[in-house]
């Protein structure tokens, strides 16, 4: 079988992510409409509709977007925020490039060759967060994620078995830079590190090996600091439209304790809402991944390469296009004002995979948040 060349897609575009920072922050003008003409959390909330104001409106259920995108808007000096999203991906179907193969071609002698393929795996992520303006111009984002994973895998002489882990994800503290806002736009940065809070030492009992390190796929965290690298542009009409466009970078540093480092990962997203009404917002979100393989590998990982394609460091990169809807919901009134509730839910268009690899089939992201 003729697996999939490897590819490092990111690095190129964490670059071009890095050379877009430079010529914003060097434009001339770029931090003039900042911070002084923002709808503030203290104004009162301009009529959500035609409210005949050239301001942003945060005060809208669509000021937000898709629940989906994280680092999404800033907050005014003074306000917090706290949040929980869950989120959940089911993954199911091998992938080389963009074909699907069945799972017994993976584990076929004259196939894949593999002893074990996975035929599914779910990904289930309790994410906290806090968000915090110390001024009109920064807010601090903090976000704790919880990780439960399981995988079930196909044996060449047909035993099933399943395996899973749950631990803590990797911590996020990244800072938001209002650098524009202003003709009912904004635009912000997004500049953080990734802590090696997770856990790559995950382990399970696998029938035949007893207890036994899983493979990269199951682990919660990357053992790396990374840096979290980004950028955020947001529109609205006086109307009842709205739109925007994020491009986020994560960039693996050193080496973890294992022996190895995760791909550099990209996503770029773009999307557009319409209100139904001041508290009510329908949104659609395209967006694309591209991830890289895993250099150096996991010394204390016994299972081999050629047994299971996710223990094989070359057979994890990927690119991806998902479709996502969803809507934003905005108390306006009442003990909960301000309050927002969120959903969305979306599937991949298309995804070209180092594989034998699963692909993914659906996720979904629900999400409470409270400013104050
Ligand atoms: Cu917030």
């Amino acid at each position: 079988m003729k697996l999939h060349s490897t590819k490092k897609p990111s690095v190129a575009g964490v670059a071009a992510i890095l050379f877009s920072y430079l010529s914003l922050a060097s434009a001339p003008g770029v931090f003039a409409g900042t911070g002084y003409n923002s709808s503030s959390g203290k104004h009162p909330p301009a009529a959500a509709m035609g409210a005949p104001s050239n301001l942003w409106d945060a005060h809208r259920p669509d000021s937000h977007a898709p629940i989906g995108i994280m680092g999404d808007h800033t907050h005014e000096a003074g306000e917090w925020m706290l949040s929980y999203r869950y989120g959940y991906m089911n993954m199911e179907d091998n992938y080389v490039g963009s074909d699907r193969i069945s799972d017994q071609t993976v584990i076929s002698p004259s196939g894949g060759g593999f002893l074990v393929t996975p035929t599914k795996m779910s990904t289930e992520m309790h994410m906290t967060g806090v968000m915090f303006a110390p001024t009109d111009f920064v807010t601090l984002m903090l976000m704790a994620p919880y990780v439960v994973k399981e995988m079930d895998h196909l044996r060449r002489d047909g035993v099933r078995f399943t395996t899973g882990s749950e631990d803590w994800g990797d911590l996020r503290l990244v800072t938001l830079w209002k650098v524009y806002d202003d003709n009912r736009q904004r635009v912000h940065l997004n500049l953080g590190v990734s802590f090696p809070t997770g856990s790559t030492t995950e382990s399970d009992f696998v029938p035949g090996l007893g207890r036994t390190r899983l493979p990269y796929p199951m682990q919660t965290g990357s053992g790396t600091w990374d840096l979290v690298l980004g950028a955020t542009y947001l529109g609205q009409s006086a109307g009842r439209i709205s739109w925007g466009a994020q491009a986020l970078g994560l960039v693996r540093t050193g080496t973890n304790d294992e022996g190895y480092t995760l791909g550099d990962r990209i996503t770029g997203s773009v999307w557009g809402a319409y209100m139904l009404n001041d508290s009510l917002s329908l949104s659609s979100r395209f967006a694309i991944h591209s991830w890289g393989n895993i250099d150096g590998r996991d010394r204390g990982l016994a299972t081999p390469a050629a047994a299971v394609p996710t223990a094989d460091p070359n057979l994890r990169g990927g690119t991806r296009l998902d479709w996502a809807g969803g809507f934003n919901y905005y108390l306006r009134k009442g003990f909960l004002k301000g309050g927002r509730l969120a959903f969305e839910a979306g599937l991949p268009l298309w995804q070209d995979l180092d594989g034998p690899q699963l692909g993914n089939e659906w996720f979904l992201t629900a999400g409470l948040q409270y400013a104050f």
